[in-house]
């Protein structure tokens, strides 16, 4: 039974024109060169989740959610909750192009008394919404912001990004049940199937499959996607969009280090950056190359 009437919450389609796409492409590829800059300078913090999920960056911030980067408190806007904190790099390198703070402070990136700490930090960085890094808090903070958000009949909704491997915290099934129970048709998970984690693959350290199955039976709308195909994301979402009585979880698959060959799939990337020097410059070189695939793909 639906505890919370239907209210004024069910989005109208993304429409997603070929133009729009375009120019979300483009502009995930300055994010990826900006965010592999920002790992550089700082000599330290994470790589291969925030190369694969930049093209999700991208298109929530410049398609998907209601917000407004001029006025971060603005109370109608939509949630975005990072549960998997140490992907941060590429939410800041997504917000400075968005608008949120000047490019130039993406360089300030793990220094002293920068408000964009490795880690997200609520308190330094209002529009973050949430302090994160422990793994798993993120998603039980999303069930009790989407919740409240029916109980006041509020328009915004609530987005968490997850990552594969933060599935071995109990607390994100704790979650879980919750919005499954109580249908936060307003919230949608966002988890990063990248297949790897912190020390090795996730199917050797704490096998997640039959994933779907096991979030089909928590009472959960599961939708899988392409994660590194912006137009097959945007469709995941306005899937969740449509369902009127259950809270939704897209499983996006994605590709650890994505556009940069020496670092797809290896889960040995999971947390330093590329060194200084010719790592560096092999890296932007490699995300050129990608880059002109995608373009050759359009032709
Ligand atoms: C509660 C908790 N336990 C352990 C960690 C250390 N840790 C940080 S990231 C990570 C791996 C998480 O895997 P995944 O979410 O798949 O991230 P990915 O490697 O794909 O970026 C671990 C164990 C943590 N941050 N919080
Ligand atoms: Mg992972």
């Amino acid at each position: 039974m639906l505890k919370f009437s239907l209210g004024p919450k069910v989005r109208q389609p993304l429409h997603l024109h070929d133009k729009k796409l375009k120019s979300l492409e483009q502009k995930a590829q300055t994010i990826r060169e900006d965010l592999i800059a920002m790992l550089v300078e700082a000599g330290s913090g994470h790589s291969a989740g925030p190369l694969g999920m930049a093209d999700i960056f991208t298109a929530l911030y410049f398609h998907v959610l209601v917000h407004d980067p001029k006025r971060p408190n603005w109370k109608d806007r939509d949630r975005l909750i990072l549960s998997n904190g140490h992907i941060t790099p590429i939410r800041y390198a997504t917000m400075a192009n968005a608008g949120y703070f000047p490019k130039k402070n993406m360089m300030s990136l793990r220094k002293m008394g920068s408000p964009l700490q490795g880690h997200p930090e609520h308190a330094w960085l209002p529009a973050l919404e949430t302090t994160s890094g422990p793994l798993g808090e993120g998603s039980s903070q999303a069930a009790g912001m989407a919740y409240a958000a029916l109980m006041d009949t509020s328009p915004w909704r609530v987005y968490c990004c997850m990552g594969d491997g933060e599935l071995n915290e109990g607390q994100c099934w704790e979650a879980f049940q919750f919005a499954g129970a109580n249908r936060l048709y307003n919230l949608t998970y966002i988890i990063d199937r990248n297949n790897i984690q912190i020390d090795g693959t996730t199917e050797e350290i704490m096998p997640l499959e039959p994933l779907a199955d096991k979030l089909k039976a928590f009472g959960l709308n599961v939708i899988e996607c392409a994660g590194n195909n912006i137009r097959d994301f945007v469709t995941a979402v306005e899937r969740a969009h449509a369902t009127s009585d259950k809270c939704s979880v897209i499983i996006a698959n994605t590709i650890p280090g994505y556009g940069i060959d020496f670092m797809e799939y290896d889960y040995l990337w999971h947390g330093k950056p590329p060194a200084k020097g010719k790592e560096a410059a092999n890296s932007i070189k490699e995300l050129r190359t990608l880059w002109g695939k995608i373009q050759s793909e359009h032709e």
